[in-house]
């Protein structure tokens, strides 16, 4: 079985999301999405997110593409992920090109093209938030 892994807030979630996580399957037959806690966003990402982990959590849950979500606490914990997985492929959107490179030791490094019209930031912009 090809296990693949991903990261991401998902918050909000959109087509750009879904677009991500389906070609993120299509590079194996296992995806693990390592999702960011509310405490890791607030405190490492500036992030504030709409919904909360739980709920975050339960919609990526419904995703058919997604076997199953981790919690994402900190920015130092992939390579223990990759190993403790037995991860094969390590997929994240191109907005973080090469920031990842140094997982090539551990597996496959792969960087998708992001979906450009659509992110939460211009979700909430055009809502008004
Ligand atoms: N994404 C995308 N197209 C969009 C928006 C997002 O392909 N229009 C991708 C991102 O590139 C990322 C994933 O969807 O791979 C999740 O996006 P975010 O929730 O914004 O993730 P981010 O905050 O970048 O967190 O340790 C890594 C971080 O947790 C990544």
């Amino acid at each position: 079985m090809k296990k693949v892994i991903t990261y991401g807030t998902f918050d909000l979630l959109h087509y750009g999301h879904i677009n991500l996580l389906r070609r993120a399957k299509e590079q194996g037959d296992y995806l693990i999405v390592a999702l960011s806690t509310d405490e890791f966003n607030w405190n490492q990402k500036q992030k504030k997110c709409y919904f909360s982990y739980e709920e975050r959590k339960m919609l990526l849950e419904a995703i058919r593409y997604v076997d199953l979500v981790i919690p994402e606490e900190n920015w130092e914990q992939k390579i223990s992920d990759v190993q403790e997985f037995k991860v094969d492929t390590f997929v994240m959107g191109n907005d973080w090109e090469g920031k990842f490179d140094f997982l090539k030791d551990y597996c496959q490094v792969v960087y998708l093209p992001r979906t450009p019209e659509i992110s939460t930031t211009q979700i909430k912009k055009d809502l008004g938030k």
